[in-house]
């Protein structure tokens, strides 16, 4: 199982990206089978982690946000696959706090990990590697698959920490996007009009980039980073220093050979306005992609080792992503909202013992479903209290008898990075329903059909009051069916944790 963080569909071909090529992902969509409504239940890192290892929603597992610790007493899929015989590994991005269990090896990055030189954690001790870490966790994943035992079945997940932020491409890749003018979205410059106060009062729009540590700008001596970064209060000089002091000699120089001259241009010609935010825009397009261009081509690689070792067919190979992303859609960045972007991620699997090639499903799946499609591929039984559904049998065909909504949760506030309010929700193949609570009461509704970008919300429409009235009933069956009893305050004062 190969994932990675924040990687947004809207930059994978197989989905019709128009930003750019990932021909390894795309392969493995074409050889297998695209989910096209895939999502998470809860935008974040370490909650979506959580679920896929359990196979529970966030309030059953205990992983709620970023500031909660795994307990990794509890049941697991690498802790079942172990049981019946599975040789288990991760490596890579681990993020949630405790140290793995159910691994017979783990090599893990600390906390987010780092672009370059990373520390590694391996079975408890520190190991710090140079190079760039998309193409080390690769090499390292290759490593355990060559020194497992060979009688054993296998389960690897390899966790990559690209294309988080903030978005440092491979030395090779720097300016592999210079000669493009990349599309910006529609909604780049959206005004939130209609939508609850949550859209406008989050602090994760593109235009309050840091300078020095998003943007890679050399600000002049003396000079405070205008933006906030998502982190009030934050300075991004200090950010960036951290990244940088990790740099070797050599790699500062070829890092500042392309950086300086892109930075001093900036400068020379000082843009503002709508000039300045679609430069941001395009710098922080071009290196997210670079980012993401290595992921692909680490997959070749991985691909490449399978086949030499006649792997290749007779193992399931998942790729997916810990959420999706906001590529500038309504100018932003980061994910958390349950907006298509980033409730939305790229899931593709191929397994041509069981599974056909080429089908595109049309379901909505969750990253819930995936250990116990995981557990059926390798024929275990699924615990009754997994809360999702194996996704092996689906193919393009039968798509009529599956769950008709997907229920959200996110928690990650007033405390945490980009003030997103706390909200939960449902999504149907056609409508969505978002309540946001906690400081606020607002409600959201859209037409997905009639308004794919969700600019319109539809809430408190008179002729749509059966409509939502169906929904609000569907939401509160989810949450029986899922025993989600956390309690929905509104009108919470602000306070930090
Ligand atoms: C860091 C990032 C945030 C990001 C969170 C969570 N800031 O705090 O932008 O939302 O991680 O990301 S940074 O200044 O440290 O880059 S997650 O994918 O791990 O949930
Ligand atoms: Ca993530």
């Amino acid at each position: 199982m190969i994932m990675t963080d924040d990687h947004a569909k809207n930059a994978v071909s197989v989905y019709g990206s128009k930003l750019i090529k990932t021909p390894n992902i795309d392969r493995l969509g074409d050889e297998g089978i695209r989910f096209e409504n895939a999502f998470v239940t809860n935008a974040l890192c370490g909650p979506s982690r959580a679920v896929i290892l359990t196979g529970k929603y966030s309030h059953i597992n205990g992983f709620r946000d970023n500031n909660d610790r795994f307990d990794n007493t509890q049941v697991t899929l690498p802790k079942i696959l172990q049981q019946a015989g599975y040789y288990t590994a991760v490596v890579g991005k681990w993020h949630l706090v405790t140290k793995p269990t159910g691994f017979d090896y783990w090599n893990i990055l600390i906390d987010q990990g780092t672009y370059y030189n990373p520390d590694l954690v391996q079975m408890g001790d520190t190991i710090r590697k140079e190079g760039y870490t998309t193409d080390i966790i690769t090499d390292l994943a290759l490593q355990t698959l060559d020194a497992r035992p060979a009688d054993k079945p296998f389960c690897l997940m390899l966790h990559q920490k690209a294309p988080h932020r903030n978005w440092m491409p491979n030395l090779k890749d720097l300016g592999a996007f210079d000669s493009v003018a990349i599309p910006a979205p529609s909604t780049l410059f959206d005004d939130y009009k209609t939508r609850s106060a949550a859209a406008r009062e989050q602090d994760m729009e593109i235009r309050n980039m840091f300078y020095a540590y998003d943007l890679k700008l050399m600000m002049p001596e003396g000079m405070k980073d205008p933006g906030t970064g998502g982190h009030a209060g934050g300075d991004g000089r200090k950010f960036w220093q951290m990244d940088y002091q990790r740099f070797t000699e050599a790699q500062k120089k070829q890092w500042d050979a392309y950086y300086k001259p892109i930075s001093d241009d900036f400068y020379k010609k000082n843009p503002n306005g709508k000039a300045l935010e679609e430069w941001k825009y395009q710098r922080y397009i071009k290196d997210y992609l670079s980012c993401v261009r290595s992921v692909d081509e680490n997959i070749g690689k991985l691909l490449a080792y399978l086949e030499s070792k006649n792997l290749l067919d007779n193992t399931l190979i998942i790729y997916t992503s810990d959420q999706g992303f906001f590529l500038g859609e309504h100018g932003w960045y980061d994910k958390r909202f349950m907006y298509e972007e980033s409730l939305g991620i790229p899931l593709v699997m191929r397994y041509p013992e069981k599974i056909k090639a080429g089908q595109v499903n049309h379901n909505l799946v969750m990253n819930l479903d995936i250990a116990p499609t995981v557990l059926e591929s390798a024929g275990v039984p699924v615990p009754a209290d997994m809360q999702g559904r194996s996704l092996l049998g689906l193919t393009s065909t039968n798509e009529g008898q599956w769950r008709k909504g997907i229920y959200y949760h996110y928690y990650e506030f007033p405390y945490g990075a980009h003030k997103v309010k706390k909200h939960y929700g449902i999504r149907t193949d056609r409508y969505k329903l978002i309540h946001f609570y906690n400081d606020i009461d607002a409600w959201e509704l859209y037409d997905l059909k009639a308004d794919p970008h969700e600019l319109n919300n539809l809430y408190g429409r008179k002729e749509l009051q059966t409509l939502t009235d169906s929904l609000k009933t569907a939401l509160k069956e989810l949450r029986l069916q899922y025993s989600d009893t956390t309690k929905l305050e509104t009108g919470a004062k602000l306070k930090s944790r």
